[in-house]
């Protein structure tokens, strides 16, 4: 077998390749927890239409464009028969409509099987149209290849359109529809323009073309032999050989290379959303716990009477709550390694446990001695001193995990110090201890 893949196994490679892709990202969604689920569900779903898709080698041309321009008629022109409804309303087109275009007699080199179909999507600017809008572009961003419709100069929805579906690097093409209600002159003007400066790098001159899908009637006055005329109405026909011709040569340039790129693409992109939602999830999940653990610490401490099961209950609380970020971040450790992490982290921190210890011991017995009112004036600074502690060493274990348990480059005390300097301590403190109030307060409606 020769080393080097020939130019007609590439393709083939690209498809595997991307088939592959398709199903990587599919087994990815096995890992998401329900929550990810639920939220990714749309996703999943077009991943799994994109797999079939590939599978049997069909290819999607989304015609795209704003209302009434002729989009469910240049189908119907293109495939030779009724298959799409037009109308002069605008907004006629309200669902994405699959046809498949039999007529063209075309399949993709390289894939036998292919069926070429023709997606028809509402159109673009429509009053109540967001979720129409939604749908189109979802249809674009699964098509081979794009066709957008116009039928006249470019106003800024269709200019913004346009430059969003270049940026996606599948072929577009560009079609000036109702050619019939122009003079020559003028669909000579408007095609220059469009070939201009405006749309250079949007949109390949070559894939500009004028077309009339469905022409209006017109007037015909017919002379007859002994000299007199009568007019007759008659609809010209459709012309859409020139759109037709570009898609021929589009996709037998580079038709299969061309699906198997936009599915890898696609699938790259799912990927990177379902990867962006489990970090935002897993982060703001972290966040929580570490919240909710400073305040049982902070609790803890501050109800507690006796002093030696403040520090003895606050490492417990810690190595809880790190055993629990490494759940989160997908990493096993043991209680007696997250003791140890906690502590070192709390080291780092010197002042931290320092003070905490501090408080810890020189309250206890005035906590010891005292009643109601001793032990609110000491317990809340005492607590909320020691919910901070923990909330520092939570947001350090977090970088610790974050970082595959591993504090990468830096030390255990460089990272705590950068912890430190951008953590507003004041407001932690005052919002723990608001909470320690509440309790208190909840405490005293109790007795
Ligand atoms: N004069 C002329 N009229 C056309 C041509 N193509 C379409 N039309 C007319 O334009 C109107 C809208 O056509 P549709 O095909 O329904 O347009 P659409 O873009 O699918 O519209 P929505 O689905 O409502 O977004 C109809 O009245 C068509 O007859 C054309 O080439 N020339
Ligand atoms: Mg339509």
């Amino acid at each position: 077998m020769p080393a080097v893949s020939t130019v007609t196994d590439r393709p083939d490679a690209d498809y595997q390749a991307s088939l592959a892709a398709i199903q990587a990202a599919i087994a990815r969604f096995k890992g998401c927890n329900e929550q990810e689920l639920h939220e990714l569900s749309d996703d999943l779903n077009e991943l799994a239409r994109m797999a079939e898709k590939l599978r049997s080698g069909r290819v999607e041309i989304a015609v795209f464009g704003e209302i009434s321009t002729g989009k469910s008629a240049l189908i119907n022109a293109l495939c030779g028969e009724q298959r799409a409804a037009v109308n002069v309303r605008g907004g006629w087109t309200k669902d994405v409509w699959h046809v498949p275009w039999e007529s063209a007699g075309y399949c993709v080199p390289g894939l036998e099987q292919s069926q070429v179909v023709l997606v028809d999507t509402p159109g673009l600017n429509e009053v109540d149209g967001a979720h129409r809008a939604e749908m189109a572009h979802a249809a674009a961003a699964r098509a081979d290849l794009v066709i957008f419709v116009a039928d006249s100069d470019l106003n800024d929805i269709e200019y913004r359109a346009l430059v969003e579906l270049a940026a996606s690097d599948k072929p577009l093409l560009l079609v000036l529809n109702k050619a019939d209600l122009y003079r020559p002159d003028q669909l000579r003007d408007l095609l220059a323009l469009f070939r201009g400066p405006r749309l250079a790098g949007v949109v390949e001159p070559q894939n500009i073309v004028a077309a009339q899908a469905d022409p209006r009637e017109v007037e015909y006055v017919i002379q007859s032999a002994d000299g007199r005329t009568r007019s007759e109405w008659r609809r010209p026909q459709p012309n859409v050989e020139e759109v037709k011709a570009r898609i021929v040569e589009l996709l037998s340039a580079d038709g299969k290379a061309l699906i198997a790129l936009n599915a890898a693409i696609f699938a790259a992109d799912k990927s990177d959303r379902m990867s962006a939602l489990r970090v935002r999830f897993r982060e703001e999940e972290a966040a929580r716990t570490i919240w909710s653990f400073a305040v049982t610490k902070a609790l803890a401490v501050a109800l507690n009477p006796i002093g030696a099961a403040d520090v003895i209950g606050g490492i417990a609380v810690d190595a809880a709550m790190v055993v629990t970020l490494g759940r989160i971040y997908g990493i096993q450790i043991s209680t007696n390694n997250a003791r140890s992490l906690a502590a070192s982290i709390a080291k780092s921190a010197g002042l931290v446990t320092v003070f905490e210890a501090m408080v810890s011991w020189a309250s206890s017995a005035f906590k010891a001695l005292t009643v109601g009112l001793g032990v609110v004036v000491t317990a809340v600074p005492q607590g909320a001193a020691a919910g901070f502690g923990s909330f520092i060493v939570g947001q350090a274990a977090r970088y610790y995990f974050q970082h595959g348990a591993s504090w990468g480059a830096q030390s255990p005390k460089q990272v705590v110090s950068q912890i430190l300097a951008n953590t507003d301590k004041q407001s932690v403190l005052d919002r723990l201890k608001g909470e320690i109030m509440k309790k208190l307060a909840l405490n005293r409606h109790a007795k």
